[in-house]
C-alpha cells in the first residue's frame, strides 16, 4: 500500500494538528463544524431547496386532504428509499391525509417511476389522486407521462442528477446535496411544522446508507440523527439492534455510529429488496406491534445472512476464474441480480482493480460495476455502447443490461481500454494519512479533539496518523482465526496497545525488536472499565 501524506508539516501541539486535520477537510467553518445546525433550524437555502415549489406540494397534499383524495407515496428499495418513503408516509398519515407507500419490486417492476404500476394503483384505487416520488423520479419521464394520461397529480423528490427535459410534475423538490430520505425529512418538517417532526433516527439511516459526504447540512442530519437512533421508540428498529446484536437485553452495547449503520443496520435493511421485497423492512421501520416487529426483524436477519452467503458463493465462483486481466469480468447464471453490485464491490476491494459482474438470464443478463479511483468505468462503458441496451451510473459504479451473446466481446473490449489507463499507479492501494507525528503528542488531549471529528464517515474520514521508527514490544495474534494483531509499540520512553485488524498474518515476518512505521487511527479502548488509548493500525511499513 502506498502511502500519501497530506502534509508534511512539523507539528507541535494538539491546536496545529486539529488545525491541519481542518484543512486536509477543506473545512472552512470550524465553528459550524465542531457545533453542527440543529437540522430543525437549517435553512432551504443552505440545501439548495426552492421554497416555492414546497409552497405548491404543501398545498396539494392539504387539498388531497380535503377531498379525500388517496394519496400514494412512491419509493425505492434500497434504505434510502425504504427510509424517504416511511418519514413520508408516516407525516402524511399524521396529518390525517389518506395515504399507502409503494416500494417497487426490484425484478418485476424495476426502480423508479414505472407506467404500468402506475395503471394497476390506478385501478386498484379509483381514489388515487396524487402520486409523490421520492429517492426516485427526477428523470422519470415516462411514469409521469403515465400519471397524466390518469388524469393524476404528481410530486417529485429526488436526490438523482436531473436530466435535459422539463418534468411533467405540478411540483419538483430536489437538491443533490442530501440523500432521498434527508429530503423526505426536510419536506416533512415545513409540511409538519419543526416541534411535531420526529422522524430523523430515518433520516441518518438512509443519509449513511446512500453514501453522501457527511459534511455540511448532511453532518447536521447525521450528528443529531444519531442522537435519536440511539433513543429511538420503534419497535422495528429495537427489534433489529437486538436481532443483529447490537443491544443486549435492549440496551446499547456501545453508542451508535455511522459504522453501525453503515455496515450492520442498512445491509439488514437492504437485504429485503435485494432478494425478495423491500416493502418487508419498510414494515419493519413502521410497525407498532412490538411482536410483529420481532417477527419481521428475525425474516430481515436472516434473509440478510442469505444474502452474505449468496455472495460468498459468487466470491468463491468468481476468484477460480480471475486472470491477469486488468478489469475483473466474471458471469454466472446462478449469480443473482440482487447482489452482483456488492459481489462487484468486493472483488474491486480484494483486487484492487475494477470489476464487472453479471447475471446471466436467457437471452438478456444484468450487470453491476465498481471501480478504482482514477478510472471513470461509466465513461469507459459508454464508449461500447453498441454492445448493451440500458443502463447508468457513475466514474465509481454503474449498472447495465445487456444481451448475452454480447458478454465475451464486452470483456474482451472494456479490457482493451484498460490496457492503458488502468497503470500500475492507478492500481496501487493507496492510504491517505492526514499527518506524520511525534509520540508525545499521540495523548488524551488529542484523542479528546479527534472524538469532536466525529460522526466520521464519506467527505469526512477519521483521522489517520504515522509515526515512524517504533519498536515492537509485545506481540500476538487474536482472534478465533488468529486473523488479528495485537501488539505493544514504543518510542521515546512512550508504549502504545496497538491492534491491527486483519493484520495476523504478518506474525511470521515480525518479531519483538523489530522496527515499524504505522499508520493508524487514535480510539479510546474501554475494558473491564479501564480506559485505554488505542492505536488501530492501518498499514504497517518495515
Ligand atoms: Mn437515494
Amino acid at each position: 500500500m502506498k502511502w500519501q501524506l497530506l502534509n508534511n508539516r512539523k507539528v507541535q501541539s494538539v491546536e496545529e494538528v486539529v488545525e491541519l486535520l481542518l484543512k486536509n477537510r477543506e473545512i472552512n467553518n470550524s465553528e459550524e463544524f465542531f457545533n453542527p445546525t440543529d437540522p430543525k433550524e437549517l435553512t432551504l437555502k443552505s440545501i439548495g431547496i426552492d421554497k416555492k415549489e414546497i409552497e405548491k406540494a404543501i398545498a396539494r397534499i392539504n387539498k388531497a386532504k380535503e377531498n379525500n383524495e388517496l394519496v400514494f407515496i412512491y419509493g425505492d428499495y434500497d434504505a434510502d428509499g425504504i427510509c424517504a418513503t416511511a418519514i413520508l408516509w408516516e407525516s402524511l398519515n399524521k396529518m390525517g391525509v389518506k395515504v399507502l407507500p409503494h416500494i417497487p419490486d426490484r425484478f418485476e417492476e424495476g426502480y423508479g417511476l414505472n407506467p404500468e404500476s402506475i395503471q394497476n394503483l390506478k385501478q386498484k384505487n379509483p381514489n388515487l389522486g396524487l402520486i409523490i416520488t421520492v429517492d426516485n423520479g427526477i428523470v422519470a419521464y415516462e411514469g409521469l407521462k403515465k400519471v397524466k394520461e390518469l388524469n393524476l397529480d404528481a410530486i417529485v423528490m429526488d436526490h438523482h442528477t436531473k436530466g435535459e427535459e422539463k418534468l411533467n410534475a405540478m411540483a419538483v423538490i430536489h437538491t443533490t446535496i442530501l440523500s432521498g430520505s434527508g429530503i423526505a425529512w426536510i419536506f416533512a418538517r415545513e409540511l409538519l411544522g419543526k416541534d411535531n417532526i420526529n422522524t430523523l433516527e430515518l433520516a441518518v439511516i438512509g443519509t449513511v446508507a446512500d453514501q453522501i459526504p457527511l459534511t455540511g447540512p448532511n453532518r447536521s442530519i447525521v450528528k443529531y440523527g444519531l442522537l435519536e437512533l440511539t433513543v429511538t421508540k420503534r419497535p422495528g428498529l429495537k427489534a433489529l439492534f437486538d436481532d443483529s446484536a447490537l443491544t443486549a437485553a435492549g440496551m446499547l452495547i456501545k453508542p451508535l455510529t455511522t459504522y453501525e449503520i453503515g455496515y450492520i443496520i442498512a445491509p439488514r435493511i437492504n437485504a429485503m429488496g435485494r432478494l425478495k421485497h423491500g416493502i418487508e423492512s419498510l414494515r419493519l421501520l413502521c410497525t407498532r406491534d412490538r411482536f410483529k416487529a420481532v417477527q419481521i426483524a428475525r425474516n430481515v436477519g436472516l434473509t440478510n445472512q442469505e444474502r452474505q452467503k449468496i455472495v460468498e458463493e459468487v466470491l468463491i465462483a468468481t476468484r477460480l476464474n480471475i486472470n491477469e486481466q486488468k478489469i475483473i469480468v466474471v458471469s454466472g447464471e446462478t449469480f443473482h441480480e440482487g447482489v452482483i453490485g456488492l459481489a462487484a464491490g468486493r472483488l474491486t476491494e480484494e483486487f484492487s482493480r475494477p470489476a464487472i459482474v453479471f447475471s446471466v438470464k436467457g437471452e438478456i443478463s444484468k450487470a453491476s460495476a465498481r471501480s478504482v479511483p482514477g478510472f471513470n468505468i461509466i465513461e469507459e462503458i459508454r464508449k461500447l455502447k453498441k454492445l448493451y441496451l440500458e443502463g447508468g451510473g457513475h466514474p465509481m459504479a454503474a449498472g447495465f443490461s445487456i444481451p448475452t451473446k454480447n458478454i465475451p466481446l464486452f470483456a474482451e473490449e472494456i479490457n482493451k481500454s484498460a490496457l492503458t489507463l488502468l497503470t500500475d499507479e492507478v492500481l496501487e492501494k493507496k492510504l491517505k494519512i492526514d499527518l506524520a507525528v511525534t509520540p508525545e503528542l499521540i495523548d488524551f488531549p488529542l484523542l479528546n479533539k479527534i472524538k469532536q471529528f466525529e460522526p466520521v464517515g464519506l467527505g469526512n474520514p477519521a483521522p489517520v496518523f504515522s509515526v515512524t521508527a517504533m519498536e515492537v514490544v509485545e506481540i500476538k495474534t487474536v482472534g478465533k482465526t488468529a486473523k488479528h494483531l495485537k501488539l505493544k509499540l514504543s518510542k521515546n520512553g512512550k508504549i502504545f496497545e496497538a491492534i491491527y485488524f486483519g493484520g495476523g498474518e504478518m506474525l511470521a515476518d515480525l518479531g519483538v525488536g523489530f522496527k515499524i512505521n504505522a499508520a493508524f487511527n487514535i480510539e479510546d479502548n474501554n475494558w473491564n472499565g479501564y480506559k485505554n488509548l488505542q492505536l488501530k493500525i492501518k498499514d504497517i511499513k518495515f
